[in-house]
């Protein structure tokens, strides 16, 4: 028997299948439903971080080994599009992927899109697929190849989440109010 767990505020819906035992059965949630919820948390979050960038210091930097903020930025953006969109398929070439991250408005553009079509492609993923390597190329190099699974928990969600503490760093180095993350910040209530 499938019966809704609950609904969140962020829009999702957790959807949950009884086992035929009944009682305290085993309770069965597709691991997308999860991912999807996961996603739409962390996207809002890092939504709220990219519309704080000041455009007029994207080319700064708090340390000559570092990267700008326009870069850190970037590579947030790009992130979704690099390991949830791109795992419909068996494997994906880096060098297949170009996204204009010059402006602020271009950033979060990027970013929008990449979101989108990650939510596309999770829908897409039954927990079988999920399972099932995938391998991230530059040309004929095999970059690595672990379960979309794997690659969506580390490489796309805590990847994304170290970068964006990165960001928050940054910004606080720039005098740019920041917003909730996991909760208040110095500046803002959750
Ligand atoms: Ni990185």
């Amino acid at each position: 028997m499938k019966r809704k767990l609950a609904n969140v505020r962020w829009g999702s819906s957790l959807t949950v299948m009884e086992g035929q035992t009944g009682g305290l059965g085993r309770l069965y949630v597709n691991l997308k439903e999860l991912l999807i919820a996961e996603l739409h948390i962390e996207a809002e979050t890092t939504r709220r971080m990219l519309h704080r960038l000041p455009a007029n210091s994207l080319a700064w930097k708090p340390h000559e080994k570092s990267r700008t903020l326009g870069e850190v930025a970037s590579h947030i953006a790009n992130i979704p599009g690099l390991f949830i969109a791109t795992l419909h398929q068996d494997e994906f070439d880096r060098h297949s992927y170009q996204s204009p991250t010059d402006t602020v408005s271009n950033i979060r553009q990027t970013f929008e899109e990449n979101i989108a079509s990650s939510f596309e492609v999770l829908k897409t993923l039954s927990d079988e697929d999920l399972l099932r390597p995938w391998r991230y190329k530059y040309g004929e190099q095999v970059i690595f190849e672990m379960p979309r699974i794997v690659v969506i928990r580390t490489t796309a969600l805590n990847h994304l989440i170290h970068h964006r503490g990165q960001l928050s760093v940054y910004l606080r180095l720039l005098n740019v109010p920041l917003p909730p993350v996991y909760g208040p910040t110095a500046d803002e209530a959750a």
